[in-house]
């Protein structure tokens, strides 16, 4: 075994990749992952431990734990070297929160600290070559109990996905101490032998607190930005001049290619996640942008190459690309690929400089079409609250029986059909609340609406989760429902990488019981995990489409 990694819903057997990533990662680059991780966890140590000597290093350690975690998130970063800088830069900082700690310590107590230290904490090297095999050594199965081991991973696949989210709000200028205090906290909690299952578990619920948490902060960021979301009917063909794709979560990025591209004789289209971006107010302002080119993250490889022009991958999720549109791929923030340009960050106070994709776009053919007519989107908390009076009404007089929320995130296993065949399976009487790339399994079904409401309610990229949330709770209020399980809603989530684990976490914090979750149950789960899961919350894996149709309407 070279590797191992079992984070995400299509490690090997559902078991874990040991030689190379279902995803493309390989060996090295995991490994190199894990160390980077690892260190993370000794920074974090620090940074802790400072607390209890009056520091505070937060403002220095949040922000470079939550972007190099990013990095570390399935399909973003294929790099190795970049990997190896990152560890650079890790140990580095490591260093000079350890100094900054010692000295504190020897401040307050009048004595060198000499409590133990975490091996994450304390181990070093100035030969690059190293890395590799200490990432071998430090990974998952570097912690022998079973059960343990699932909780740690848990809570950092959670965390992970907590920082991809705090990541996007902090560069719209959104950030909270509070979240970055958690994640260090929580980091600095793996290393500690002492801890028991039980206090895991409780750090477990506590994560998904700070992912409602966060995944609120974004939401101010996105709607503070940008506008609330309205309903919105996104175009799917194409325009006849070259165009820039634009793929990811970054809303920044998409606002700036836009900017950029003014007056340049070059179109702009969304892929994948980046579609609900056309349901914003401050986007439609822009005459060259087109809508939503393809679909879901998985099908890049023919999209991209039908596409004809650059592609700019903000974030995951990036498929490894094909010889035939390699050199049109460009990545930027926490996506990289070995060969393939990164667009450098943004300098204080200034914009990403894109005029290279600009030109490089301007030498392209127009994207070949792929469809043609429109879908409708935008349909986040606002919007949807701004017709809860008709909705009311027709859960009242029964036109809508239930609503299922069916969010998170779409792969390339055919067992997702599932999610295809329950959309179609679903009564006429069911409305579909979606957020994710889990919708391209059904948002073009032509499902028709509910007295003017349509039957796929999309709410926007996976953070958008929380709309759903919130559309529950004031669902509840204005219904007078005290619990949000009482409503007739149901879940039946669909996860891939680590923003979804934060998703599931974040639902079980507001106290969603009996999720439906699939296309497999983690593979990081234990089966005691699993126990505590199921007895806590009633979470269950899929089942046959025809039984859980029948169960969901059911309210079971
Ligand atoms: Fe999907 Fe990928 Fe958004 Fe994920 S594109 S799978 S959960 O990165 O973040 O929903
Ligand atoms: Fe395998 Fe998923 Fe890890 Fe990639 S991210 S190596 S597919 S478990």
């Amino acid at each position: 075994m070279s590797m191992f990694c079992y984070q995400c819903q299509e490690a090997a057997g559902n078991e874990g990749c040991t030689v190379k990533g279902v995803c493309g990662k390989t060996d090295d680059v995991a490994n190199l992952q894990d160390l980077l991780v690892y260190l993370l966890k000794g920074v974090s140590f620090y940074a802790e431990k400072a607390k209890e000597v009056g520091v505070n290093l937060d403002q220095k350690t949040g922000p470079f734990i939550m972007k190099k975690l990013f990095t570390t998130i399935t399909n973003a970063n294929f790099d190795a070297e970049r990997f190896e800088e990152m560890i650079d830069e890790a140990l580095e900082l490591r260093e000079s929160v350890k100094n900054e700690f010692m000295e504190a310590y020897k401040e307050k107590n009048g004595k060198e600290y000499d409590g133990e230290l975490p091996e994450a904490a304390t181990w070093t090297t100035d030969n690059v070559d190293e890395y590799y095999q200490k990432g071998e050594e430090v990974g998952v199965l570097s912690t022998k109990d079973e059960d343990i081991r699932s909780l740690r991973e848990l809570i950092t696949y959670g965390v992970k996905g907590m920082a991809a989210y705090a990541d996007h709000a902090y560069i719209l200028d959104e950030s909270d101490l509070d979240i970055f205090e958690f994640m260090q906290r929580a980091l600095k909690s793996t290393l500690d032998d002492s801890l028991s299952v039980d206090d895991l578990v409780n750090l477990v619920m506590e994560t998904g607190d700070y992912a409602v948490q966060t995944m609120a902060l974004l939401d101010k960021a996105n709607t503070e930005n940008y506008g609330h979301p309205e309903p919105t009917e996104v175009n799917l063909g194409v325009n006849d001049r070259p165009g820039i794709l634009v793929s990811g979560h970054d809303l920044k990025d998409l606002e700036e290619i836009l900017e950029q591209t003014k007056n340049e004789g070059v179109d702009v289209y969304t892929h994948g996640e980046m579609l609900p971006a056309n349901s914003y107010p401050a986007f439609k302002d822009y005459d060259h942008f087109i809508g939503n080119y393809g679909n879901s993250w998985w099908l890049q490889k023919e999209e991209f190459d039908k596409f004809n022009g650059p592609v700019l991958l903000t974030t995951n999720c990036l498929v490894p690309p094909k010889e035939s549109y390699k050199d049109r791929v460009y990545t930027t923030g926490s996506a990289g690929f070995s060969g393939v340009s990164h667009i450098e960050g943004r300098p204080e106070g200034g914009q990403k400089d894109f005029s290279e994709i600009i030109e490089h776009a301007k030498q392209c053919d127009s994207p070949t079409e792929l469809e043609t007519g429109t879908i409708p989107g935008g349909f986040a908390h606002e919007s949807v609250m701004g017709v809860a009076d008709k909705v009311i009404e027709a859960v009242e007089n029964g036109d809508i029986e239930r609503f299922v929320v069916m969010a998170g995130c779409d792969g390339r296993h055919k067992t997702r059909e599932y999610y295809t065949d329950v959309a179609k399976e679903l009564p006429e009487e069911a409305v579909i609340l979606t957020a994710g790339c889990a919708k391209f399994r059904y948002n073009k079904l032509d499902l028709g609406d509910i007295g003017g409401i349509p039957r796929v309610l999309d709410a926007g990229q996976c953070n958008d989760s929380y709309s759903l949330v919130v559309i529950a709770q004031k669902l509840a209020e204005a219904m007078g429902v005290d619990d949000i399980n009482d409503l007739p809603i149901s879940y039946d989530i669909a996860w891939y990488e680590q923003k979804a684990v934060t998703v599931l976490l974040a639902l079980l914090a507001v106290g969603v019981k009996g999720i439906r979750l699939g296309p497999t149950l983690p593979a990081f789960l234990s089966e005691n995990v699993v126990k505590v899961l199921v007895e806590n919350f009633d979470i269950k894996p899929i089942g046959e489409v025809k039984e859980d149709v029948e169960k969901i309407m059911a309210g079971e």
